[in-house]
């Protein structure tokens, strides 16, 4: 059967080695589909009631496709809050996240397969016109080229397969003659010169029209590259070269593939995050399932199931054994460093590694997919979304949720797996947080902050190829789908390969260019799976009962959550090793453990180190919990009705939102507009929250005269031109250095593009209420009911604001229509009179705000916790290779060690995923 989870193949075990034509039937032989059988557990669904949610997600797909076509494409991708395209060069710059971005309509690319999946046959075969007539992969712009490989590269693939399926089946796409293909293959020989190094890694980035080398390129200076980035090619580029008999591409992707299983490190068996493509050393050596390594172990996987070659098999085995060893801490997923794989090197989770209960899934391991699964489900119920990273006591690190397909693709094939209805319910979840939080009349927008709900004006591709993909599948039965979805496998951006492919071509895989796999044991083969046939029929509570102890694992978590923590010299009798959190400076006895660690043994440089690095997190988490989380500006009037919800920074005056009510009315603009004297007009802003241009007086005196004027509360809209939350740190407003205790209305402030929405929506709407909070509040079904406008209704709103912003510069003087463009900023001393923009942060503002949640979780130690910890311990004391830690290190190494994990972990804390 195919990854996508049929019936065929490993119900009982295959004691043996399969032969490989047959492994691609039977690759995802551990994913056996029991939904016939279930009896017991979660109610089983309804048919009615699964195609009711089908027929949601296919809705809830028009919405965002239908607006990207309407008011993005051909653009890369929509904007969905100014209802707009994103094009490269036009926007702020956002960093390596535009590198996907490559000026060849990416969403419509992107979206082609999901197309067939979802029944929109005639919508695929107009979509594939305008790839042909309107895409230019010659573009001069540098792109990933890891996100082109998978999203455009494989959308032109997954198009092209069922476009060949379609014209087969004689109704669609009769005219089709292998153009898509012959798009990727001119895509596949533009992305080659990016292998052109000693290594075979590619670099990281590609000058579409330029390539590396040549002076115009702008890249080819990279010396590193993440592990995913080089070891998520070997599926598009097989396919491709299968497809087409140009051998080029699968053997360029295999080359990378065998460089870096050269390079694991040895003892570990664990690769590193990211590795110079020069030399191949490890640059980051912390190693994980998530953001930088994650596709690369999907890859091996699915390079076995799609190609049959069993050194793929056999690698993904060798390192899923070490994941399982070290990184694996079920339910939690842990990264550690490759060198030292015992030691934990963070204390967070990130959102890209909800793929790997799916993963486990194909591999077979159901019960710590099961688990995993089940503690990220729990993350979601208390933060309506996956939070980009999250502590191991399950606080949110960064807030951020830029609408990540994982965890609904791990859903997808638990449900294949176990058939549990329990996955159908949680995959309805998802679809009611997606439509109650993220919906915005012009598409879906991601989430700025899960704690507020407020958006980012952003929806990025993989959206549309994979949510709603995973979501159709998880409700649709077989008869649903027009093609036999077990005949293919799922990339990682989920377009879809046909299994055939197998057998096609295989030249290359027959110049094998290894020769190290057969020499390697055998024993380390896993070529059977658990009898899930087996397993499910006759325990049709299994999977309930591996979910159960994990049910509270949120809520009550420790304040340092579940994490693994080795006490060996305590146990053996020795004072417990000193933690950063009880270190005091002036105790002699402290500071004698301190000179005391790395010098006598290995396990006093690991309580060392793990004092080190707490005291770093420690450091960072005191100067966080100084900051003020962000706010919400939720607009609640016709057409939003809630939907949109703007990212506010607070004020250390006025009412302190987090401990009151939220404060709701209508906006008004303040004359003059900057606010920084008596106000002319008390009778528009009496009773309403006043709109106030940064600039020319401090925030505080601003707020003093609106309140004057009789408003419930003020928003400072930033006056320099096009910043936004995106791309500038949120700050919160300090005050006048005098007493601010007379304010006590609540202030926010708003940059300029959200600011621009307001005030775009007050130009469209005139009477524009707002709702100013901590979290955006559910929205008002009763407001909704009263006036619920279609969905092109409400794009025709935003298309209406947008146009008119686009129309009309709203920033002059006096009001809003009359702002200075000589403004100056409110917080400066006195003396500090330049303009905003050329101020630093901190001379205006107080500490910039970070995503990070500042308060702890009161909860108690769940016996689960002891019990993990015993288990643990347990493990380890019988593990052969904790012996690591017993060799005695001269101090030298242990100090160089210790900065070098110290810097190590100061350069991930910084990373962005
Ligand atoms: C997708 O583009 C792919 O799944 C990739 O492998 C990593 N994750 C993003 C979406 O989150």
């Amino acid at each position: 059967m195919s990854e996508a989870g049929g019936g065929r193949g490993c119900g009982s075990s295959v004691p043996q080695r399969a032969p490989w034509s047959l492994v691609a039937a039977t690759a995802a032989f551990c994913l056996v589909s029991a939904t016939s059988v279930w009896t017991a557990g979660a109610a089983p669904m309804s048919r009615e009631e699964r195609q009711k949610l089908g027929n949601q997600v296919l809705e809830m797909f028009d919405h965002a496709y239908g607006n990207y076509m309407e008011h993005a494409y051909p653009a890369d991708e929509l904007m969905p809050l100014t209802c707009r395209g994103r094009v490269r060069g036009q926007e702020p710059s956002r960093g390596d996240v535009d590198d996907a971005l490559g000026k060849f309509s990416l969403t419509l690319i992107d979206s082609l397969d999901t197309l067939v999946v979802l029944n929109k046959t005639k919508e695929f075969e107009d979509a594939v016109r305008k790839v042909l007539r309107d895409v230019n992969l010659d573009n001069d712009v540098v792109v990933s080229v890891f996100e082109t490989n998978i999203r455009v590269l494989g959308g032109l693939l997954g198009g092209h397969s069922l476009a060949i399926m379609l014209k087969e089946k004689g109704e669609y796409m009769q005219w089709y003659n292998d153009e898509l293909l012959q798009m990727a293959k001119q895509l596949g020989y533009k992305l080659l010169p990016a292998f052109n190094t000693t290594s075979g890694l590619p670099y990281p980035r590609i000058n579409l029209k330029f390539g590396i080398r040549k002076p115009e390129a702008r890249t080819g200076t990279e010396t590193d590259t993440c592990t995913a980035c080089a070891g998520t090619l070997i599926l598009e580029f097989a396919a491709l070269s299968r497809f087409t008999g140009a051998t080029i591409f699968e053997e360029y992707a295999r080359k990378a593939l065998d460089f870096l299983w050269e390079k694991r490190q040895r003892s570990s068996n664990l690769v590193g995050v990211t590795i110079n493509i020069h030399t191949g050393d490890w640059v980051r050596k912390d190693s994980g399932v998530g953001a930088g390594i994650d596709s690369y172990y999907e890859y091996l996987l699915k390079a076995y199931v799609l190609l049959g070659d069993d050194s793929f098999l056999e690698r993904f085995n060798t390192h899923y054994d070490a994941i399982m060893r070290y990184i694996s801490q079920p339910p939690l997923l842990l990264d550690v460093h490759i060198h030292k794989p015992m030691l934990n090197a963070r204390t967070w989770m990130d959102a890209l590694l909800a793929f790997f209960p799916g993963l486990q899934v194909l591999k077979g391991d159901i019960r710590p997919a099961i688990e995993t699964h089940e503690m990220l489900y729990q993350v979601i119920k208390k933060h309506n979304f996956l939070p980009e990273a999250f502590t191991t006591d399950f606080r949110v690190h960064w807030a951020q949720h830029p609408l990540r397909p994982e965890f609904a693709e791990s859903t997808y094939f638990l449900y294949k797996a176990t058939g549990d209805p329990y996955y159908l319910e949680v995959g309805k979840t998802l679809i009611e947080n997606l439509n109650k939080y993220a919906r915005v009349p012009c598409g879906f927008a991601a989430m700025k902050d899960v704690r507020t709900g407020s958006h980012e004006d952003r929806m990025d591709s993989f959206f549309l190829a994979e949510m709603f993909k995973y979501l159709y599948l998880l409700f649709a039965d077989k008869e649903d789908i027009i093609f036999d979805i077990e005949d293919y496998i799922f990339t990682t951006e989920a377009h879809l390969l046909p299994l055939w492919l197998s057998t096609t071509n295989q030249s290359i895989s027959k110049k094998n260019t290894t020769s190290e796999y057969t020499e390697l044991d055998d024993s380390n083969f896993d070529w059977t799976c658990p009898n899930t046939q087996i397993l499910f029929p006759n325990d049709p509570l299994y999977a309930q009962s591996i979910r159960e102890p994990l049910k509270n694992v949120v809520d009550k978590s420790c304040p340092r959550g579940i994490i693994r923590v080795r006490e060996e010299s305590f146990r053996s009798g020795a004072k417990p090793p000193l933690r950063a959190r009880d270190f005091m400076a002036t105790n002699p006895e402290h500071l004698e453990i301190l000179k005391k660690m790395g010098a006598a043994s290995s396990i006093d440089a690991e309580d060392g180190l793990r004092f080190m690095q707490e005291m770093i997190e420690l450091s960072s988490q005191q100067q966080k919990e100084q900051q003020l989380p962000p706010r919400a500006v939720q607009i609640v009037s016709h057409p939003f009705f809630g939907r949109v919800v703007l990212t506010a920074g607070p004020a250390q005056f006025g009412l302190d939102l987090s401990k009151h009510k939220e404060t709701r009315g209508f906006v008004a603009s303040s004359k003059p507009y900057n606010g920084c004297s008596e106000l002319t007009n008390p009778e528009a802003v009496m009773g309403k929250i006043a709109l106030i241009q940064r600039g020319q007086c401090m925030f505080a005196e601003k707020a003093r005269n609106i309140q004057n004027a009789g408003a419930i509360g003020g928003i400072v809209i930033d006056d320099n031109e096009g910043s936004s939350s995106d791309t500038a740190p949120l700050f919160q407003m300090a005050g006048d250095g005098k007493d601010t205790d007379d304010i006590k209305i609540p202030m926010l402030f708003l940059f300029s593009k959200e600011g621009r929405i307001i005030l775009d929506a007050i130009r469209e709407y005139e009477e524009v209420e707002v709702l100013l909070s901590d979290k955006a509040k559910d929205r008002d079904p009763e407001m909704e009911n009263e006036e619920q406008p279609s969905s092109e209704n409400d794009s025709q709103s935003a298309e209406q604001i947008t146009s008119s912003s686009q129309e009309v510069d709203l920033v002059d003087q006096g009001s809003p229509e009359e702002s200075s463009l000589n403004s100056q900023p409110e917080s400066l001393s006195p003396a500090d009179t330049d303009n905003a923009a050329s101020v630093s942060p901190s001379e205006q503002i107080s500490n910039p705000m970070e995503n990070h949640e500042t308060t702890s979780l009161d909860g108690e130690c769940t016996d689960l916790d002891n019990q993990l910890q015993e288990q643990s311990e347990t493990e380890e004391d019988s593990n052969p290779n904790v012996s690591w830690g017993k060799k005695v290190q001269p101090i030298d190494s242990i100090l160089a060690d210790w900065n070098e994990d110290i810097e190590a972990f100061e350069m991930m804390e910084k990373d962005e995923l």
